[in-house]
C-alpha cells in the first residue's frame, strides 16, 4: 500500500493526503515525522529523501518527494479526472501548481514560521512584512483568476486547487493584514465544503 511519511501540519503533506481521499487512493500515513517529531534527519530518511523534508511517499518500491510531483504521479497512476489529459487544460493545471511552489509557498512559509513558530522577541519583522506583502500580491493574482473561473484552472475542481487550498487556509487564518479578495474567499468557502479538505487542511496551524 502507498506510504505517506510526514506530519499532517505540513501543507505539503496535506496536499497528498487530501488528494488521496478525493481520488479514493488507499494509504498508510506515518504522521510522526518532521517538525517537532524529528526523524527526517536520520540516515535512513535522508537515503530516501536527501532534502530531509516532508512528505516522502513510497509506492511499493518507488520513493518520491516533491509534493506536487507526487500528486501528479498519483493522479496519472489512478487515472484521476482531476488531472485533465487535454494539452491546454493540463498546462493550466501544471502552471498553477508550479506557481504555487515558486511564487506563493516560500512567502507563506516565511510568514507562518515568523508568526507561529518564532517568539515575538526573536522575529525579523521586516522580513515577515516583506513576505506578507509578496504573499498578498500572489493571492491578489489568484483572486483575479477566480473572478474568471469557479476554480483555479477552470470551472471544475482539479489538481490545481489542491496545492493552493492549504495556502488559502493559512492566508485567511493567520492574524495578518489582507487585501479584500472576494473571489478568493468564495473559492476557499467552496473548498471548505469538501470533507477531505476539512479533514486534512482546516486544522490549527503549527
Ligand atoms: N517543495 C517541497 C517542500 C517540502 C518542505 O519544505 N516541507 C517542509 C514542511 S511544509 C519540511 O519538511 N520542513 C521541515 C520539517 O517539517 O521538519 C515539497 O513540495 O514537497
Amino acid at each position: 500500500m502507498l506510504k505517506i511519511l510526514g506530519r499532517a501540519t505540513s501543507t505539503n503533506v496535506q496536499k497528498v493526503l487530501w488528494f488521496c481521499d478525493e481520488a479514493g487512493v488507499a494509504y498508510d500515513h506515518d504522521n510522526d515525522i518532521g517538525g517537532a517529531f524529528g526523524q527526517n534527519d536520520t540516515p535512513e530518511y535522508l537515503a530516501m529523501n536527501p532534502n530531509g523534508k516532508v512528505p516522502t511517499v513510497i509506492d511499493d518500491h518507488f520513493v518520491m518527494w516533491e509534493s506536487n510531483s507526487v500528486i501528479r504521479y498519483l493522479a496519472r497512476k489512478h487515472k484521476s479526472a482531476l488531472y485533465p489529459s487535454e494539452f491546454e487544460a493540463r498546462n493550466l493545471v501544471e502552471r498553477w501548481m508550479d506557481w504555487e511552489l515558486s511564487v506563493v509557498a516560500p512567502h507563506q512559509g516565511t510568514v507562518l514560521v515568523g508568526l507561529v513558530r518564532t517568539k515575538p522577541e526573536d522575529r525579523d519583522n521586516a522580513k515577515i512584512e516583506a513576505s506578507r506583502q509578496a504573499w498578498a500580491r500572489g493571492m491578489t493574482i489568484l483572486d483575479g483568476q477566480l473572478g474568471e473561473t469557479a476554480y483555479v484552472a477552470g470551472d471544475e475542481f482539479t489538481l490545481a486547487d489542491i496545492p493552493l487550498g492549504p495556502i488559502a487556509h493559512r492566508f485567511f487564518s493567520l492574524d495578518i493584514e489582507r487585501p479584500d479578495l472576494p473571489n478568493l474567499r468564495r473559492w476557499y468557502e467552496a473548498l471548505s465544503t469538501r470533507p477531505a479538505f476539512q479533514k486534512w487542511c482546516l486544522i490549527e496551524m503549527a
